[in-house]
């Protein structure tokens, strides 16, 4: 299990570096792991309370793409913006409904290490 996962993690590198030839964003890098599609964003009302967490252990796009829709699953959410090489994470979302705690708390159930939100 972690043997394949290592392996996927290498293979993951070598199609990010050749998917860096190519300017667009995560959605158009070839996709070596984690999630494929992205739940889309909501539209964002202009008092939406936003915030940025670090992530680490993001190593291609699918990673992101996995933050990104563990994020949007929580109700309050409108859109996350994950960045796999920054390591960061931007979300939009309704304070009356979501604490900070729910978002890192989601990060580190998708698999990944969530740091200290800065807003
Ligand atoms: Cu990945």
């Amino acid at each position: 299990m972690i043997q394949n996962l290592k392996r996927s993690l290498v293979k993951a590198a070598v199609i990010g570096a050749v998917g860096l030839a190519a300017p667009a964003a995560v959605t158009g890098v070839a996709l070596a792991c984690g999630d494929h599609t992205a739940t889309p964003g909501k539209a964002v009302p202009t008092d939406a309370a936003k915030v940025t967490i670090p992530v680490q252990g993001m190593t291609c796009g699918g990673c992101a793409m996995t933050v990104h829709n563990a994020l949007m699953a929580i109700d309050g959410v409108y859109d996350a913006t994950v960045d796999f090489e920054k390591g960061t994470a931007v979300i939009a979302f309704d304070a009356k409904k979501v604490q900070t705690a729910s978002l890192t708390a989601a990060i580190d159930k998708a698999g990944y290490k969530s740091g200290k939100p800065t807003t």
